[in-house]
């Protein structure tokens, strides 16, 4: 009841999700973006001059925000662009400045928990899931890719994605698709792969991950333009030979995918990093932090640990008190209606 109430409230007050995109330059990632929100949510690259081309600039990591409206559910959607990944010689940097702000979205979660009296302006901005931007090149997966995808699958929910896939046969693609996800099985990658339980989940949802899964990686399809074609209206890309339309199932992945992340997926995407990326961060710094000072302050430290617990475990307490107090303000709202309408019918009875 408690989850329900929690639910209602979200779907009035609306959602938050925050989504980065990782990919060599070039794959559509700024289309893609501002297909997702139907918008110019990012301004298109300025073109580098030629003379400065030798200048490497580095990956840059830039959000954005904005408001969308998902059938009635307002959904305040944060997208983290990484304009330079992979354009330079030696990645290892992009590798650690992406693997950096992640793990800085958790540190300032994990200070803001651990004080006493909280800040009523903070922001959660950990990251809920990163879109890897695959080149459409027809082989398998280079090992850039590789080394991305599985340095930063500990930290949160990674989704491969093949960018411009229009630039593929459907042929092609199914081949690609299926290489793709043998290297992903080989290196032991652990994407985000829609998880599910045939014993404990019921058969639609089931059906639907099942479905999602065997979708990945999900091929693209971006453009922020639309065009007519027979007096219908639509988003697509015009080619001499033929027309891709983005939010059609038949020429790629788009619109389910949105889907997922915008509605059907969005709160499972936002528990696992809660309960389990953010978790095993958290474990895993507390326990070092402890083990650095272990010679000379270990009981400090120990005590410091303690401490943060004992405090996360009386929010947790209070937390749980506000519930048990709204669910009580519910019901005699509900009892008080409940009157009002056996009033109201009585009275309709007597007129
Ligand atoms: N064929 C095809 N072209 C696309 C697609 N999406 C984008 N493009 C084109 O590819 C070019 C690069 O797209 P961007 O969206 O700027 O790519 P990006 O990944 O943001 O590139 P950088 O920001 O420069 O790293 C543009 O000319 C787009 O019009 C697609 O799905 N198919
Ligand atoms: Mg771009």
């Amino acid at each position: 009841m408690a989850h329900r109430i929690g639910r209602r409230k979200n779907v009035k007050k609306g959602f938050q999700f925050t989504l980065m995109v990782v990919g060599a330059s070039g794959l559509g990632r700024t289309t893609f973006i501002n297909t997702l929100c139907d918008a110019d949510v990012v301004p298109k690259r300025e073109f580098d001059e030629p003379e400065m081309a030798h200048i490497e600039e580095g990956i840059k990591i830039k959000p954005y925000t904005v408001e969308l409206d998902e059938d009635g559910v307002k959904i305040s959607l944060t997208v983290v662009d990484t304009p330079g990944f992979g354009d330079m010689i030696d990645n290892e940097y992009c590798f650690q400045e992406i693997l950096g702000y992640l793990e800085q979205q958790y540190d300032d979660i994990l200070s803001e928990e651990s004080r006493i009296k909280r800040n009523p302006r903070f922001r959660d901005n950990r990251v809920h899931a990163l879109l890897y931007f695959i080149a459409p090149t027809g082989h398998s997966l280079r090992e850039i890719d590789i080394e991305l995808m599985k340095r930063l699958s500990p930290r949160i929910n990674v989704i491969p994605v093949v960018g411009k896939s229009d630039t593929m046969t459907p042929s092609e693609l199914v081949d690609f698709k299926k290489r793709v996800m043998e290297d992903i099985e080989n290196y032991q990658i652990p994407i985000y792969n829609f998880p599910y339980d045939i014993e404990e989940d019921d058969e639609e949802t089931v059906e639907e991950n099942s479905e999602l899964r065997s979708l990945l990686p999900f091929a693209l399809i971006g453009c922020e333009e639309e065009v007519v074609v027979n007096g219908r209206k639509f988003r697509g890309r015009q080619y001499p030979w033929g027309v891709v339309e983005v939010d059609n199932s038949q020429h790629c992945d788009f619109a389910k995918l949105r889907f997922a992340l915008l509605s059907s997926h969005l709160q499972d995407l936002k528990e696992i990093t809660h309960d389990y990326l953010y978790e095993n961060y958290r474990t895993e710094k507390l326990s070092r932090s402890a083990d650095d000072d272990s010679d000379s302050e270990s009981d400090q430290d120990d005590q410091h640990v303690r401490m943060k617990d004992e405090q996360l475990h009386k929010e947790d307490e209070k937390l749980r008190e506000i519930e048990v107090k709204v669910q009580h303000e519910l019901n005699d709202k509900q009892q008080e209606l409940w009157a009002k309408e056996q009033q109201l019918q009585s009275l309709e009875a007597q007129a």
